[in-house]
């Protein structure tokens, strides 16, 4: 085999239009192990969204391998760098296997009684003084099924806080909300094979080649093809997916709503629109119509910083197409007008009627693992199995679910997202917080301010993670977790594919699931049902799963079909999936009918500028019946505009090899080795104007912080700078791109805005010839490879 660390994406399979993409079993065993010797256990890959199908390779009780399960309709057999390696954290060295407490400022170890009696003890007397409002929980997109539903229904329903909500605010907060606006309902339309079908691919702020190595690898073979898909590209910097695009628009970070508001004006100029389509499934489109008459190419091309003519050609592309697939990642969702942005997107396949038919769809994509579940329990801004919040009958539901009084379930308000549940802790009315699988430290924005949040001492905080962490540093009580791996449970991607993941070892030492510890937790506790009997009377993952499928019974999540012996065996399989269907559901709506009703929708929808909520009233006022929403918006200036202080926009990203605040692709040699250290990307023309060279150290400072490393000038476009986020204060002084950006949130989907923000950067000394740590295989490659 390649080596797949500077071959990121393996052999080329080339299939045709409509085809079925060939299987490659890629594979990877520690040196020295045989494929013969190894048990082979079944499972999925958790460090990245597309949710490959693997198998976990033991031998002597360790994991040394994994295999692509070539049976499995995500990924026919292929893994990415992170799929491969990724795995060798589980077993490092620093892996924490014992519970610690706080005792004269350090963290000692103590048994698991003493660290769940202070946990349980510290609640009750928090509850009793202060009731449930100062109670806070911030979980991850990273977990299983099983554990978030475990801390949904313990949260609100047991303890009854709005505090729940997880990273996913980070993450993919503005996908659920952009979907929630246009078709009624969370839960991405469209299918994998919708990359086989299609004959374009419209991709906005999502740099798959890097993030989905395994999605790009499928886009990568009909790229090869016979019949190559147009391709176009949004993006400041030129990523390995703009380098192939038909078209690559580099605008200005934090312009994407003028972009689209043009694309839009183009395709309806050329009146290249599915009329039958839109006069019979759709709402609204009068209004978007006014709106985007005001963004002419040539307007457009002056705010983002692009030709016009660029844009006219992006806009041909899309509307000639007849099988059209656009994505959206995190250069929409954590950028200035997140959620506009991404309803623009939904319009651009409203209007061409590119929905619910094979090779056509929009994602609006996932990036944890795991997200949709943390989604779709409710252990984050949303309730459980896609309820609304403002809908009386569905608090109901829940509550003859859980068997509790409906008031006990808090609903006179959206569930409170993270970065408010921190402003309650900064101010002292939040007073306990737990996080689970999330390293808030690294990965927040106005990292200063987060530490200053996290150390007060009138906070408890206890943190559930599987290694030292910037988090756990500061906590009370740090609780050892099971990884993936070293315990049993359900997942599901972006394109609503469940997988299962056996346990494949026993966890090091102590360390415990998630879903242990909220159980032992809810049992401390005594949360109970109004019939005296445990509100979470589970015992296994299993029980807690069967007990969610009933949660989601005709709901448009519908697992009642499914079960662990189904999923057991051959591919992963898509929701919805019950009586009717009972091997899943590979494309939402094509009957083209949405879960727009005003009793079944999972959100009233908002005002996209201010956010603004709309009630009941103003939802039934558009008459949507099944009908998709067209929601328009107007371009506005970012709230942290460039100025003579600060000329250059700030970006922050990813890298193929690592994930999030690394602590695991850290602990992983091949992957670490690739991209050792931060560093900082800027233009051929601000180096030049700046005095900056390749290597060289330099600063990158906002109004709240800065960042040091060194420069790489690479493919980023000019008057923007971009950073990875992997690196926190554990890899170093001054690496954390977190400490310059902004604290600012989407109205909407309340998304930091980690995209945008305004900086300057300062040559601090000279490289002495040595390059940047930056891999050179990349979208930050030097560039003169790229050019
Ligand atoms: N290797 C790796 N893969 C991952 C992850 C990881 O950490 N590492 N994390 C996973 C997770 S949780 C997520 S959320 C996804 C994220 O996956 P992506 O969204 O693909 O990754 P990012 O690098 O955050 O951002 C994508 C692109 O947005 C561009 N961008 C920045 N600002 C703007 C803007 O204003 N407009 C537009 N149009 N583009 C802009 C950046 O230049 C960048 O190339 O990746 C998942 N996969
Ligand atoms: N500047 C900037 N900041 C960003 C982003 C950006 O693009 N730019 N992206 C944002 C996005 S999209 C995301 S998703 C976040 C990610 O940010 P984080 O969620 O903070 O990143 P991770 O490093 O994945 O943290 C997950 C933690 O959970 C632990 N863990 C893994 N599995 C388990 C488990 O089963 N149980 C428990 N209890 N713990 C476990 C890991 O060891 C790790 O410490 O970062 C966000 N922050
Ligand atoms: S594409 Fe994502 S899920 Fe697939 S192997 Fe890579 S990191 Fe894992
Ligand atoms: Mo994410």
């Amino acid at each position: 085999m390649t080596d797949r660390i500077s071959d990121i994406w393996g052999d080329r399979t080339p299939y045709a239009q409509g085809g079925e993409w060939p299987d490659r079993v890629d594979i990877h065993l520690l040196d020295g192990v045989r494929p013969d010797e190894v048990r082979w256990v079944q499972s999925a890959c958790v460090l990245c969204s597309n949710g490959c199908g693997m198998d976990t390779g033991v031998r002597d009780g360790k994991i040394v391998g994994v295999r692509g399960r070539a049976v499995d309709r995500v990924n026919h057999g292929r893994l990415g760098p992170k799929g491969l390696f990724g795995w060798q954290a589980n077993a490092a060295a620093d892996r924490l296997t014992t519970p610690q407490i706080r005792r004269d400022g350090r963290l000692v170890d103590a048994s698991w009684d003493e660290a769940m009696t202070l946990v349980a003890d510290r609640s009750r007397q928090i509850l009793a003084e202060s009731g449930p409002l100062a109670m806070g929980f911030y979980t991850s997109g990273q977990l299983f099924l099983e554990d978030y539903y475990a801390l949904a229904v313990l949260a609100r329903g047991g303890i009854g806080t709005p505090h729940l909500d997880g990273n996913t605010r980070l993450c993919t907060a503005t996908a659920g909300a952009a979907l929630k606006e246009s078709f009624g309902c969370d839960g991405d339309p469209g299918s994998l094979t919708d990359i086989d079908a299609c004959d374009t691919l419209f991709a906005v702020g999502h740099n798959l080649a890097e993030t989905q190595t395994v999605l790009w690898m499928r886009l990568l073979d009909r790229l090869h093809g016979p019949d190559r898909p147009k391709l176009v590209v949004v993006d400041p910097r030129r990523t390995k997916v703009a380098e192939l695009a038909d078209v690559h628009l580099a605008i200005r970070s934090g312009t994407n709503v003028a972009l689209l508001n043009a694309i839009q004006h183009e395709l309806i100029e050329h009146d290249w629109i599915d009329h039958e389509f839109v006069d019979s499934h759709t709402v609204e489109v009068d209004r978007l119509s006014k709106m985007v008459a005001a963004y002419p190419p040539e307007q457009a091309a002056q705010i983002c910083g692009v030709d016009a003519a660029d844009i006219r050609r992006a806009a041909e592309v899309i509307g000639s197409a007849e099988r059209l697939v656009s994505t959206c990642l995190q250069g929409v969702y954590q950028s200035h007008q997140a959620t506009a942005a991404a309803c623009q997107v939904n319009n651009i396949t409203l209007l061409r009627g590119m929905i619910g038919k094979p090779g056509c769809t929009v994602f609006q994509m996932n990036g944890q693992p795991t997200a949709e579940n943390t989604r779709e329990t409710g252990a984050n801004g949303d309730l459980t199995a896609m309820r609304n919040w403002q809908n009386p009958a569905h608090i109901a539901e829940l509550a003859r679910l859980w068997g509790v009084p409906e008031q006990q379930i808090p609903s006179w308000g959206p569930p409170t997202h993270v970065m408010q549940i921190l402003r309650y802790a900064e101010q002292g009315s939040l007073r306990f917080l737990w996080v689970t699988g999330t390293n808030p430290m690294v990965s927040l924005p106005d990292l200063a301010r987060i530490g200053d949040i996290l150390r007060r001492p009138e906070l408890f905080l206890v943190v559930t993670d599987a290694f030292p962490t910037e988090t756990t540093e500061l906590a009370d009580v740090v609780l050892p977790a099971a990884l993936w791996g070293e315990k049993t449970g359900t997942f599901t991607n972006y394109d609503r594919t469940v997988h299962l993941s056996e346990q494949a070892v026993e966890p090091p030492g102590q360390a415990r699931s998630d879903l242990a510890i909220f159980l032992d937790y809810a049992e401390r506790l005594g949360l109970n049902r109004t019939d005296g009997s445990p509100l979470l009377p589970w015992r296994t993952p299993q029980e807690v799963f069967d007990a969610f499928a009933e949660a989601t019974r005709g709901r448009l999540c519908d697992y009642t079909g499914l079960s662990y012996d189904k999923l057991r065996g051959g591919s992963g399989v898509q929701w919805p999936c019950d009586a009717d269907h009972p091997d899943g559901t590979e494309r939402l709506y094509t009957d083209h009918t949405f879960w727009s009703g005003v009793d079944v929708c999972e959100d009233y929808g908002h005002d996209l500028l201010t956010g603004a909520t709309q009630e009941r009233k103003d939802y039934a006022a558009l008459h949507t019946e099944g009908r998709a929403i067209f929601k328009a918006a107007d371009y506005v200036e970012p709230a942290e505009p460039v100025n003579d202080d600060y000329p250059l926009l700030f970006t922050t990203g990813r890298t193929a090899y690592h994930f999030h605040t690394r602590t695991k692709t850290a602990r992983a040699p091949e992957l670490q080795h690739a991209a050792p250290e931060a560093w900082v990307e800027i233009s051929p023309a601000d180096a030049a104007q700046l005095g900056v060279a390749e290597g060289d150290l330099v600063a990158v400072e906002s109004r709240r912080g800065r960042m040091q490393a060194r420069a790489r000038v690479s493919g980023v476009r000019e008057g923007v700078v971009f950073a990875p986020f992997h690196y926190g204060s554990r890899a170093g002084v001054g690496h954390a791109a977190n400490a310059v950006t902004q604290p600012t949130w989407d109205p909407v989907s309340k998304q930091p805005l980690f995209k945008t923000a305004a900086v300057r950067l300062e040559k601090l000394a000279d490289s002495g010839g040595v390059p940047a740590p930056a891999p050179l295989t990349t979208a930050s490659a030097p560039v003169e490879v790229t050019a």
